[in-house]
């Protein structure tokens, strides 16, 4: 039979099956744990149902469509990156996020939840990511504002939803899909880690697959990304690259160049493009160092 993965917890798989909708635990074949193949969540599998009470097992991993480590999940049409006025947004992570959808083949798109509480984020975030070509939506997992419009946009597609702790992601699933997933305050001193999501799980109703994920706050680059390709990933550069005195320019320091000059004249975003030339640094630095 054929599913999908949509939990792991030790070396026991949840999956749902294709034909009849039910969920099946499985372990995985030896064979696959020789090939150093780790089943992740949004994994697309073939499996054998156990009899009676004993688990059936997972004899293959079928190719996967994307695939994303941090948080680790496979099969991702859509990523969704929650960000909220409260716990304050931290960019960096999510233009980070930004690059390794669009690397591992997921569409990006970013989520604006807890408008409730009614600051300037939403605008805010509208100008930022101008020209961009990412969707902007706006939510609130509270009143249920916004929830219909992201429903729509995520019926018929796998969408996993990531972001930093606390900015409402189960919370945002849970008034998605109509369930109750454990949801948390801040996390303070003696209760951090109360009612929050430890590991990766996939949901499945109304015809959405929602993943949801642990949030983080701290997020590596990738290694081995070459400035060039990096400045790529930029679509709303990308547009003006032609138009830069260098080519090619990475749209940095070089004079001439036309994205600088954009930012300058307030056409493009100022804090958006520090914080690309801080990424290009650092993807600079890797790119230096790639052979040691
Ligand atoms: N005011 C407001 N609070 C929210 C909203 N969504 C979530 N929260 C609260 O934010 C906290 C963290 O929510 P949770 O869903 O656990 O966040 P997660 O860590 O991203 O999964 C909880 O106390 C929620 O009640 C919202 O839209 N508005
Ligand atoms: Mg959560
Ligand atoms: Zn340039």
């Amino acid at each position: 039979m054929v599913g999908s993965i949509m939990r792991g917890i030790g070396s026991f798989y949840t999956v749902l099956c294709d034909e009849d909708g039910q969920e099946y635990t499985l372990r995985a074949q030896k064979k696959l744990r020789h090939q150093k193949l780790t089943p992740m969540v949004g994994d697309r599998v073939r499996f054998t149902p156990g009899e009676g009470e004993d688990n059936g097992w997972l004899e293959e991993i079928l190719p996967r469509r994307s695939v994303m480590l941090r948080p680790s999940v496979a099969n991702c049409d859509m990523l969704m990156l929650v960000v909220a006025s409260v716990p304050h947004p931290d960019m960096l992570l999510i233009d980070k996020l930004i690059l390794r959808a669009s690397r591992g083949g997921m569409t990006p798109a970013i989520c604006v939840n807890k408008i409730d509480l009614g600051d300037g984020l939403e605008q805010s975030i509208r100008e930022e990511y101008a020209g961009t070509q990412l969707r902007v939506f706006a939510s609130s997992a509270l009143t249920g504002e916004g929830v219909q419009a992201l429903r729509e946009a995520m019926r018929g597609k796998v969408t996993c939803l990531a972001g930093q702790s606390a900015v409402g992601k189960s919370s945002l699933i849970n008034a998605l899909l109509g369930l109750q997933l454990e949801t948390g305050g801040l996390s303070r001193k003696t209760e951090r880690g109360r009612h929050t999501t430890r590991r990766s799980e996939m949901m499945a109703a109304d015809g959405m697959l929602v993943l949801d994920t642990p949030g983080f706050s701290l997020l590596e680059l990738e290694d081995g990304i070459e400035p060039q390709d990096f400045a790529q990933l930029y679509p709303e550069y990308n547009e003006l690259a032609g138009e830069c005195r260098f080519q090619p320019c990475l749209h940095d320091r070089e004079p001439g160049c036309a994205v600088k000059e954009a930012v300058a004249a307030g056409r493009l975003s100022a804090v958006r493009w520090e914080r690309y030339r801080e990424l290009l640094s650092e993807v600079r630095e890797n790119w230096k160092g790639r052979y040691e």
